[in-house]
């Protein structure tokens, strides 16, 4: 007999994906098997992603006496996946609602225009950012005035310390309140301490977690995929650190949709004197006559006209 049932990829492994069924009557329904996809999804070149809703097809060859599924997923296939509300790159994730951008106070230094260029990709997939800046013990006054940078924006923010425990109670009840029903991720320099963190919230997920190089002060790139976790009525997904270097190598929308993904820009756009403004440089710009009122924090300016340099040479080469 073939079965039919909705599952969400937690995780995927060299074209193996483990799948989560949904609850829907079926002998398999409620566990997590493991399988391929069909062949179709590599012609169209839309394989599928963690964090995808899908729909798998199975049969009675595909689990044993005792209801155990095969471990390699013969006879199961994901046929269908249903359509994406959002798709991310780097982290690759499906699906997701809400961002966890992490950053340490100290050790690896702190990258804000990192920070923002991800923030930025958020706001344009309708990902809600959180901020989280950690290990603020190494340096109470950075960690300090770094938040304040992310709340003068108007983003709710979390400073805290894994080592020494401030922060981290407020931050898990957030976490677990904010996560019913909705799907989040961990995201941030490799060694940023994301992966402790977690552990630190969901304890039963026993996460590894690695070390920084003394010498160059960068993560080791521990955690190498990203993982969904079920908890609190929603998943959230550990995902690898990113070096500085891999992540600038994409391209992501074009410079006009930039403005709306800084939203403390919000009240300033159609403000301006010039209806083309770009709030790089222009007379009788909003944008920034409310920088130099004191508030748009400088270097949240800075990560914008970067953005803004890489995503206009992005656009001379589309055009060529
Ligand atoms: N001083 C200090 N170190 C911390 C804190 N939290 C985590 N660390 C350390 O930072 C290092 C990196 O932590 P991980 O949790 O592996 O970092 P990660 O962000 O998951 O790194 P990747 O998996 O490589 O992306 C480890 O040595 C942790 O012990 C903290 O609050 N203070
Ligand atoms: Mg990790
Ligand atoms: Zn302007």
């Amino acid at each position: 007999m073939e079965y039919r049932n909705n599952g969400k990829i937690t995780s995927s492994n060299g074209g193996l994906y483990s799948i989560l069924l949904d609850n829907e009557g079926t002998p398999l329904s409620g566990k997590t098997v493991v399988c391929r996809a069909r062949g179709v999804f590599r012609h169209e070149k839309k394989s599928p992603l963690v964090g995808d809703s899908v729909g798998v097809v199975y049969d009675d060859s595909s689990f044993n006496e005792d209801m155990i599924p095969s471990p390699e997923g013969a006879g199961i296939v994901i046929d269908s996946i249903n359509e994406r509300y959002n798709e991310l790159i780097r982290p690759p994730l499906a699906n997701l609602d809400l961002m966890f951008v992490v950053m340490a106070a100290k050790r690896p230094e702190p990258s804000l225009f990192t920070a923002d260029k991800l923030i930025s990709i958020c706001e344009f997939n309708k990902i809600e950012p959180v901020i989280v800046i950690g290990k603020s013990e190494l340096d109470p006054e950075r960690a300090e005035s770094l938040a304040e940078v992310y709340r003068l924006a108007g983003f709710r923010v979390f400073v805290l310390s894994c080592f020494e425990g401030n922060g981290v109670e407020e931050f898990a009840s957030y976490v677990k309140s904010a996560l019913v029903g909705r799907t989040a991720a961990f995201a941030g320099l490799s060694g940023v301490g994301k992966s402790t963190l977690l552990n630190l919230v969901f304890p039963e997920l026993k996460l590894s977690t690695g070390e920084v190089s003394r010498k160059t002060e960068r993560g080791r790139h521990t955690t190498r995929k990203v993982e969904l976790f079920q908890s609190c009525g929603g998943f959230i997904a550990d995902t690898p650190g990113f070096s500085m270097l891999d992540f600038e190598r994409f391209d992501f929308f074009s410079k006009e949709d930039l403005p709306e993904t800084f939203r403390e820009f919000d009240d300033c756009i159609g403000n301006c004197r010039y209806t083309k403004c770009t709030h790089t440089k222009e007379e009788g710009c909003a944008v920034l006559e409310k920088l130099r009122e004191g508030r748009i924090a400088p270097s949240r300016h800075e990560s914008f006209l970067a953005l803004y340099d890489i995503l206009k040479q992005k656009h001379s080469w589309d055009t060529k």
